[in-house]
């Protein structure tokens, strides 16, 4: 399509995106990132979105949770701070007062790993949209719930920082429009959605395609089947808050976290081909693969 100019992601565009740590650097300089995610059943999705922000060098996490399981996310996540927040099984609409307070000085938010399709917590994404000023990455059931009410987005009006990192399946529903549709026109769907909301679209699979607001989409090579397994979607959400609360912009964030998730998954192919690794593993691998291309 006219206007939209494509690029493939390689070593060298990515080397430059890492931040670079100070010797002086503290926790504070590395930045705090509030992830939103998890209901009954599901909390080991934000534990393992967690372990993809640690794994990536996020200064401190703080993780904010439904009171029904927020002691075994925190009993999981040693090095997270966990804030238990109104409803039981799933976040209800009163955890909006818990995620704002959370959110002073952080540097990023990410919502939905997790979190379950209650309707309840709609106006929490509402509120967040509005009010939250520090970009945020929006996945999982957060684009479910965005699915039932598509005016949401319009009211972030490109502040802050934006992206979405849906598959095939939520990038479908977002488009009210089948999974075929969305795979037989990948790019030009990314890039015009990318552009409809002033935010950045990781439309994922087996090469992701990172959309910009300003027309450019880039292409990720790095990745396997191996990574079509529970989870690993949410160990990448978490890559991409610590990303963001590492000072990196939004685009950037997005290209570097899907091209070390893939390279993570590439690395461990090595040994054990494309299939029988875990997301939790994937998170592990991180470090080792940005320390490669350094
Ligand atoms: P189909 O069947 O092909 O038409 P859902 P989910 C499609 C949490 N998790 N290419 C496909 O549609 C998540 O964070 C918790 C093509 C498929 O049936 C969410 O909160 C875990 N199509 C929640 O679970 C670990 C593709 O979408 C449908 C596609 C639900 O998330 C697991 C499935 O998508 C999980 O991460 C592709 N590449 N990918 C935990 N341990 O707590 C997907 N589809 O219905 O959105 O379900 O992705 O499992
Ligand atoms: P989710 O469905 O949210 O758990 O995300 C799945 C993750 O695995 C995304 O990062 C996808 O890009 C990645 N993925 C799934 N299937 C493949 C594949 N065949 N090749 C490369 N990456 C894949
Ligand atoms: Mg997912």
């Amino acid at each position: 399509e006219e206007g939209i100019s494509t690029f493939v992601l390689m070593d060298d565009d990515v080397r430059d995106m890492i931040p670079i740590r100070h010797l002086k650097g503290h926790k504070g300089t590395h930045g705090k990132g509030i992830l939103v995610a998890g209901s009954k059943g599901m909390s080991g999705a934000s534990v393992l979105a967690g372990q993809g922000a640690l794994r990536s060098g996020i200064g401190l996490l703080q993780i904010v949770a439904p009171q029904g399981i927020a002691k075994e996310v925190d009993a999981s996540i040693t090095e997270a701070t966990v804030w238990s927040a109104p409803g039981e099984d799933f976040l209800n609409e009163e955890a909006w007062q818990v995620v704002l307070k959370q959110s002073e000085k952080a540097k990023a938010l990410a919502v939905g790993p997790g979190l379950g399709e209650n309707i309840e917590f709609i106006s929490v994404l509402e509120e967040i949209l509005k009010n939250i000023s520090c970009p945020i990455v929006l996945d999982a059931d957060a684009l479910n719930l965005i699915a039932l009410e598509p005016g949401l987005l319009s009211l972030r009006n490109g502040r802050g920082g934006l992206i979405l990192t849906p598959h095939p399946g939520e990038m479908a529903r977002l488009c009210q429009c089948s999974v075929e549709d969305i795979e037989r026109n990948r790019l030009d769907i990314a890039v015009a959605k990318a552009v409809e909301w002033e935010a950045v679209v990781v439309l994922k699979g087996s090469v992701t395609i990172i959309a910009s607001p300003d027309g450019r989409a880039f292409f990720n090579p790095t990745g396997n089947p191996g990574l079509g397994a529970g989870g690993t979607g949410d160990v990448l959400t978490g890559s991409i808050l610590a990303w963001l609360a590492q000072g990196v912009s939004p685009l950037e964030a997005a290209c570097l976290g899907v091209y070390l998730h893939g390279k993570a998954a590439d690395e461990l192919a090595k040994e054990f081909g494309w299939s029988g690794f875990t997301a939790s593993e994937v998170a592990d691998q991180i470090p080792k693969v940005r320390r490669a291309l350094e």
